[in-house]
């Protein structure tokens, strides 16, 4: 985009006075953020509107998402723009830093993990490849909770994330639509927010909807002074919208999350089928204009919504009706944990979608009538069927309402298909892909890494590579160069001294550059394993307090993750970690030589910090339960090796980046099916060197766990099993020999500091494939079929 300084500088000041009536000097740094925001939207305004208008033309593809998971606008708005380097030099001669003002901006977190943030890395992958692409979600109040320790505890505190507005959103009130409820009718209004493509004019746009009442307050109720239930209706409305679900792997059956789906679902059909009568009016075309994603089943109740809609609204027959609806949607997958899959108990939809559930009732009947046509016998029906038990399985609403279903990495879809989803795959094999998962590089490099990229666009001669990551395959070629490995190496160091200062003034730790920055971050969750990682780490304190001249190379154990609020046992893992921190830290025969942080409030913007600055990935699931992991892919980038299980998306970063310049270990897939049923953990914590001693450190008197029955708890799932699950259920005992070998091979490779310096750039130069440009025209072109559409 042109720039114009002058103009700009202008800008900012007629902002910053007309919002604040301020001097732009006189300003506070977030009401500075806010002036350079609008001034931007200013800018882009016209680019956006003509987007909207040329993609209105041809087919277009809706995702619905009920989370996005955006993180920070400005700096991303501003690469995406062409304009960080000149926006940064004008702010400097008015005496202000840009990062300064970046930093003034809350995160958008209106995600849980993986899945909000890849939603959010497709936006921007969509709009950088000219393609049609509107993102569809809530725009809750208030987003994923805010993290501290207390004790080593995690304490949640509420994210108002709004509270200095929100310069990158319109409130688009003519575009508003009404949601029907049995007992009540809200309004959805959407805000829209522009998605800046990089290298093109094409902006795309994000939008959410916000739930309110149709009425502001009950006049009668006010003046009788009942000033509570006067406004009650408006709460209650608001409610909708007021907040995320923080849990991203259990399903919680709440009727207010399940009012949030219909909620924003209705209002996104409404919105498509209003600007398809602009166009057409035969619904039988719809499949040409738009193509629908379901970001996995939490949108699932569009199938008999957009029914609802063309039979009721529309005037459709059933059987018409189902073949518009069967010719739009397409299903993503992201998670093989039975617990995680949705149901719904039909009596919350008797209660307040009466006829969305009529409807379900008959997609149900016509889904058995169709298996009983195939021969299918009573009791796989009954696996099947959409409704069974008083449960609406929203998976098998997905997969028969839709025409693809994908999973979200290779080892994933197979898994999918030839697992857990086997009986739909022998139903319908034409409808299964694979669509790897992919990360952006605009915010992963570009943005988080602005040394490593400046340092790759000058060995290639270009910056090509931010909107085409094939061209750092080119840079293989100087993996064996010395000069270049110094430099980049160099880098990496810099990168870590950042970390290491914000590190400091954050959480009160000092780090040092020097140790090899071994991180895992990530949702905290037993099957991700973080509490094999502490084990390792409380094994090599018990090690180091043994033998004291144990020639090890220095180490910081990085540790970031949410657990969920309602999940104690993963609040005791983290408390655990906490207490391993101390213990270390505070240990003067351990001297810094090993060194533990957990940060608080791990999220996007702290991501972008981390993930440039480490040396060693964690991704250590247990085989088979990862779908994919994004994280691994902003690590590599990042020239990064993993140490890792050949679960979800690993399988594919050392097939791509070679198995020698990683860390794999442990259990496979086939491994973890075969010991299922006959495993017993009490054979490893018996038998394995040290791992008894560390298990026992959650009950005995290493830390003072008297009286935390949780903490009890925790030791007794590993070696008893708990009601639902056996003991060890993800072989975090089985698997324990194995990664502490990993671990000592990290420890040797890490010594030869070319031979490491050279497993880095190979991920770095070899991570081509997991951009999610890559994985965003493959939707585009096997899902969606839509093209590109350059304003
Ligand atoms: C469901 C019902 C009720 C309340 C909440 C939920 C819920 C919310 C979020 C269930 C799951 C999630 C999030 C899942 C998620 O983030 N999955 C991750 O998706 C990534 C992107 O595909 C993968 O890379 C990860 O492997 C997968 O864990």
């Amino acid at each position: 985009m042109n720039f114009d300084k002058n103009k700009f500088i202008a800008s900012v000041k007629d902002a910053t006075r007309m919002k604040y009536a301020k001097s732009f000097d006189s300003a506070l740094e977030y009401e500075k953020f806010n002036a350079v925001s609008m001034t931007l939207m200013e800018m882009l305004s016209e680019d956006w509107n003509k987007t909207k208008e040329s993609y209105g033309k041809k087919k277009q593809a809706s995702y619905l998402s009920a989370e996005y998971l955006m993180g920070r606008a400005l700096g991303n708005n501003l690469i995406s723009l062409g304009l960080y380097t000149e926006v940064e030099e004008t702010l400097k001669e008015l005496g202000i830093s840009l990062n300064a003002v970046e930093e003034a901006e809350e995160d958008a977190g209106l995600g849980n993990g993986g899945l909000g943030r890849l939603a959010a890395c497709f936006m921007d992958s969509a709009a950088t490849e000219d393609l049609p692409l509107t993102g569809y979600g809530i725009r809750y109040d208030y987003g994923i909770f805010k993290q501290k320790f207390e004790d080593g505890r995690q304490v949640e505190q509420v994210d108002n994330w709004l509270k200095y507005g929100d310069p990158w959103s319109v409130r688009r009130l003519e575009d508003a639509v009404m949601v029907e409820f049995a007992d009540e009718t809200i309004q959805a209004i959407p805000y829209d927010t522009p998605i800046v493509g990089y290298g093109t004019n094409n902006i795309n746009t994000l939008r959410l909807w916000k739930a309110e009442s149709v009425d502001a307050f009950d006049f009668k109720l006010f003046n009788d002074q009942d000033y509570t239930a006067s406004v009650e209706k408006k709460n209650s409305a608001e409610d909708i919208s007021r907040v995320l679900y923080p849990n991203d792997s259990e399903q919680a059956g709440k009727l207010l999350r399940l009012k949030q789906q219909y909620f924003f679902v209705s209002a996104s059909l409404q919105d498509m089928i209003k600007d398809f009568k602009k166009k057409s009016n035969d619904f039988n075309e719809f499949p040409e204009y738009y193509a629908i994603q379901l970001n996995d089943t939490h949108p699932a109740v569009a199938v008999p919504e957009m029914m609802r809609l063309l039979m009721d609204n529309e005037g459709l027959a059933w059987d018409q009706a189902w073949s518009i609806v069967r010719r739009t949607f397409a299903y993503t997958n992201h998670t093989i944990l039975a617990e995680a899959l949705e149901q719904w108990w039909n009596g919350f939809y008797k209660e307040i979608l009466p006829r969305i559930y009529e409807i379900l009732v008959r997609i149900d009947e016509q889904f058995v009538a169709e298996l009983e046509g195939k021969g299918y016998d009573a009791d796989k029906i009954e696996s099947m069927r959409i409704i069974s038990n008083d449960m609406i399985k929203m998976a098998w609403l997905s997969i028969y309402g839709s025409y693809a279903v994908n999973g979200v990495a290779y080892l994933h879809t197979e898994l999918l298909k030839h697992e857990e989803l086997n009986d739909w795959y022998q139903l319908y094999p034409n409808k299964f892909q694979n669509k790897t998962n992919g990360i952006t590089q605009r915010r992963w490099m570009a943005l988080a890494n602005k040394e490593l990229s400046a340092y790759v666009t000058e060995l290639l001669g270009t910056d090509e590579w931010v909107n085409n990551l094939e061209k750092i395959k080119e840079l293989e070629k100087y993996a064996d160069d010395e000069a270049v490995l110094e430099k980049f190496m160099a880098i990496k160091l810099q990168k870590k001294v950042q970390l290491a200062e914000y590190i400091k003034e954050h959480e009160g730790v000092e780090i040092d550059p020097d140790s090899i920055f071994d991180i895992q971050v990530k949702r905290l969750h037993e099957y991700k394993r973080q509490l094999l990682n502490a084990f390792h780490i409380l094994d090599l304190y018990h090690k180091i307090k043994k033998d004291p001249s144990m020639d090890i190379v220095k180490r910081t154990f990085i540790f970031g993750a949410k657990a969920a609020p309602g999940y104690i046992r993963a609040k005791s893992i983290i408390k655990f970690i906490n207490d391993i921190a101390d213990l270390v830290n505070n240990d003067e025969d351990v001297a810094g030589r090993i060194k533990v942080v957990f940060v608080q409030n791990y999220r996007v913007s702290y991501g972008e910090r981390i993930f440039s600055a480490a040396d060693l990935s964690e991704q250590i699931s247990m085989a088979g339960k990862e779908a994919s992991g994004t994280g691994n892919m902003k690590f590599m980038l990042n020239g990064t090796p993993t140490i890792g299980t050949l679960d979800g998306a690993n399988v594919e970063i050392v097939e791509e980046a070679g198995e020698e310049n990683n860390f794999i270990f442990g259990l496979t897939v086939e491994d973890v099916n075969k010991l299922k049923g006959n495993y017993d953990p009490k054979v490893p914590y018996m038998t394995v060197p040290g791992l008894k001693e560390v298990v026992d450190a959650l009950i005995d008197v290493t830390f003072d766990y008297t009286g935390d029955e949780d903490m009890q708890e925790l030791y007794t799932s590993l070696l008893k099993g708990a009601s639902w699950h056996a003991a060890d259920n993800y072989f975090v005992f089985e698997d324990f020999a194995a990664y502490r070998d990993a671990q000592m091979k990290v420890d040797a490779a890490y010594r030869d500091k070319k031979a490491w310096a050279r497993k880095c750039w190979m991920n770095m130069c070899n991570a081509s494939k997991f951009s999610s440009d890559r994985t965003i025209r493959e939707y585009a072109k096997d899902i969606w079929n839509i093209e590109k559409n350059r304003i």
